[in-house]
């Protein structure tokens, strides 16, 4: 199945290359994205799966993909927003967390796929750990080098890439959305708007 990646992150191509196997994945090159403001990580990957239908010819797949890290003692936050949180997002988070004894967090991630045919497929996943007390690890992105998965001593950016290929947030909505690709009913969900009643997600399991 050929797909275009509405994103513009390479790590989350390299990623979703691995986890879906046979998928053929590219990313879309366009010079700007849509705004990230839905209300749901769901509502934000399928602005931009819509957005990626509307500026590509092709007849291809559109993937979009949100995600985003939700810390316990920060009541879910900077969730929706991490991308935008803060220039100094990882100091900023150690900062607020300094002495806090629940350093507990989770990745979550919203996969949704669009059919030439208007086809609709979702996948959700999410991985579950703890925000370490410094950075650790070159390997990943974002808020990698602080998060520590529940089970494991080192840091996702200690972990490195393969780990993550097989274990992360995305991979386990990957393998999600695969299933729905494979078993669910499909609806469209082109029409301008407010998107519709979310379908039946697939939920990648969580550790
Ligand atoms: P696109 O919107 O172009 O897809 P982005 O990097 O801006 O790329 P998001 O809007 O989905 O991605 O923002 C997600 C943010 O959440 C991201 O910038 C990181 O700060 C954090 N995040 C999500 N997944 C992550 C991961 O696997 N590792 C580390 N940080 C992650």
């Amino acid at each position: 199945m050929r797909a275009v990646l509405c994103s513009s992150n390479a790590h989350k191509l390299a990623e979703l290359q691995v986890a879906l196997p046979g998928w053929e994945l590219e990313l879309l090159h366009a010079d700007e994205y849509p705004e990230e403001i839905g209300e749901s990580y769901y509502e934000n990957a399928l602005a931009k799966a819509r957005f990626g239908r509307g500026v590509s010819p092709s007849a291809a797949w559109m993937l979009g993909e949100d995600s985003g890290i939700e810390v316990v003692a920060l009541r879910g936050g900077p969730g929706l927003h991490s991308s935008r949180w803060s220039v100094r997002w990882i100091d900023e988070l150690l900062e607020r967390l300094e002495g806090a004894e629940d350093r507990r967090a989770r990745y979550v991630c919203d996969l949704v796929a669009l059919g030439p045919e208007c086809q609709e497929l979702r996948g959700t996943g999410t991985l579950e750990g703890a925000i370490g007390k410094e950075r650790r690890g070159r390997e990943g992105f974002g808020y990698d080098p602080i998060f520590v998965p529940i089970g494991e001593s080192r840091t996702v950016a200690e972990l490195g890439d393969a780990w993550k290929r097989s274990n992360s947030h995305r991979a386990r909505a990957a393998r999600a959305l695969a299933e729905a690709a494979a078993s669910e009913p499909r609806t469209c969900s082109l029409r301008p708007g407010r998107p519709p009643r979310s379908p039946r997600a697939s939920t990648g399991e969580t550790s």
